[in-house]
């Protein structure tokens, strides 16, 4: 009899420990599961710092890759594109002076008046719009110098100067140096 007893407290005792260690470890796995879940749903919405991407893509005003040195013809703040509103060609397959194949230079433009930093003149700028193909989409720029609001329609850059063209679809801006402002420093 006493053995019986003995066996059961053995048993008991057993089952007991096993029980107990069982359970510890699986909340502990409950635990790390309810930790991966939530960390799945939380870490995405954490505000990570992204301005190092950001520069890398070249976030600096809209065209072109990030520069540290002097602006590119594909660089929004490029000294010629002081007063344009639209794509530079340069990042569409032409450059800033050429349309690129199959659009053709609108008949009409917008001139406007930059300095070169290289020799502190002032430079009358055409910009001719190129048409015929589908909006580029690349390198959007909107400088706007000397620009005035479009009820003054005749010193009012935001237009479409393809409009007299065979096709009036806009496709990207050129900007070709027309002349030398007069009286420039
Ligand atoms: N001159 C660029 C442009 C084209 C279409 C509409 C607005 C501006």
């Amino acid at each position: 009899m006493k053995s019986l007893f003995s066996f059961l407290d053995g048993f008991a005792e057993r089952r007991s420990r096993r029980l107990a260690q069982q359970t510890s470890r699986r909340s502990l796995l409950v635990g790390l599961s309810k930790l991966m879940v939530a960390s799945a749903f939380t870490l995405p919405v954490l505000p990570f710092d992204r301005t190092s991407q950001a520069h890398a893509a070249g976030g600096h005003g809209g065209g072109g890759a990030a520069h540290k040195g002097a602006p590119t013809d594909t660089d929004c703040d490029y000294w010629r594109y002081c007063s344009v509103d639209g794509f530079l060609c340069s990042c569409c397959g032409g450059s800033a002076t050429t349309c690129p194949p199959g659009s053709t230079a609108s008949k009409v433009a917008w001139v406007g008046t930059c300095r070169n930093p290289a020799d502190g003149k002032d430079y009358l700028v055409s910009y001719t719009d190129c048409c015929g193909r589908t909006p580029c989409g690349r390198c959007f720029c909107n400088t706007n110098h000397g620009d005035r609001p479009g009820y003054r329609l005749g010193v009012h850059n935001d237009v479409n100067w393809c409009m007299a063209n065979d096709s009036s679809v806009y496709h990207c801006t050129v900007s070709v140096i027309v002349g030398v402002a007069e009286g420039a420093s």
